[in-house]
């Protein structure tokens, strides 16, 4: 199967990415795993100023779960400017590189958009509008208003001409809306989803698994929230969306694709592997071929269009029947 992917202009070498948050800036991943071996990764979160995070612990397992507090933490505008962009000019290669920005208000993300517009070595802007854990906005997620989604996809718009992804959270009760108003805002495409807002509490402590408390919930049993809205994305735009929650092997990356997604992202699951991208892109090679599939791309979307006969078999690629999806 041949597994390149072009989308926002650029051709990806095959369309697994590393999720933001999970592989620094790139350098942190260089010595235990090939960069070269994936399509691309997003950067951890910036913000203008450097945050030192929250308090420790910041990551607990909780069965098929995952929760984090990581608060943001990040070296800052400047230092990524000055350290970590030059890195990935130099080492990124072919591996396609998206800058993920976190501002606290409509300003601060034009000024990070802005502050970055003139370096090199980057496809586009992943915007982070779904962090769960911003202390600083007291737990208010961009993406779940509407109107802050419009306002700061607008502002970083006219701020730059580059890709822009809107990063939107998996418990918003109107995605399909987000979704539009992130595209007549001016969004180039979607990345499909957060974490989902988590608690949980060591019995015996009486006291929660994080130092922070609440966090943000991925791993496996964030799938389905993914998948879903992703369906449900794609019913109401033509823009490329990216999928990320609860990629742990090649069926999962199918899922997206059938799901709609152009793009998807590998998160929780580097975590225990740094190298379950890049298992995951052979894989998904391995499993075209056995499908009979000839391109990733004729996946995309292959679960959606059209309903399924009642007694076909499941859908399993763009040669076989297509079940429908009612997201
Ligand atoms: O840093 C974090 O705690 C964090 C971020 Br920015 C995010 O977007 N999602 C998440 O689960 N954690």
């Amino acid at each position: 199967m041949r597994l390149e992917v072009t989308a926002f202009g650029e051709r990806f070498r095959n369309p697994v990415l590393l999720a933001a948050g999970t592989c620094g800036f790139g350098r942190e991943l260089a010595g235990v795993a090939d960069l070269g071996a994936l399509g691309g990764f997003v950067t951890k979160s910036v913000t203008l100023e450097p945050r030192a995070g929250n308090p420790a612990p910041r990551v607990a397992e909780t069965g098929d779960a995952m929760l984090n507090s990581v608060g943001l933490a990040n070296p800052g505008l400047d230092a990524v400017r000055r350290d970590a962009l030059p890195w990935i000019r130099e080492h990124a290669g072919e591996c396609r590189v998206f800058v993920s920005v976190a501002g606290h208000t409509v300003e601060e993300f034009v000024r990070l958009v802005e502050g970055l517009g003139a370096e090199g070595g980057f496809v586009g802007f992943e915007l982070n509008l779904s962090c769960p854990n911003d202390a600083r906005r007291g737990g208010r997620i961009f993406a779940l208003d509407p109107d802050a989604v419009s306002a700061v996809v607008g502002a970083c718009r006219r701020a730059t001409d580059r890709p822009l992804l809107a990063k939107l959270a998996p418990n918003d009760p109107d995605l399909e809306g987000s979704v539009r108003r992130a595209e007549d805002a001016g969004a180039d495409g979607l990345t499909l989803v957060n974490t989902l807002p988590g608690l949980g509490l060591d019995p015996e402590r009486r006291r929660p698994l994080l130092g922070a408390g609440a966090g943000g919930m991925s791993g496996p049993a964030l799938r389905p929230a993914g998948v879903r809205a992703v369906a449900a994305a794609r019913r109401v735009t033509s823009l490329p969306l990216v999928g990320v929650g609860g990629v742990t092997g090649p069926d999962d990356a199918v899922q997206y694709l059938q799901a709609g997604a152009t793009l998807v992202q590998v998160g929780t699951a580097s975590f225990a592997a740094p190298r379950a991208a890049e298992r995951i892109a052979a894989g998904l090679g391995r499993w075209g071929r056995r499908h009979g599939v000839a391109a990733v791309e004729d996946l995309v979307g292959s679960a959606l269009a059209s309903p399924a006969p009642p007694d076909a078999p499941a859908a399993s690629g763009a040669a076989a029947p297509r079940a429908s999806v009612e997201a």
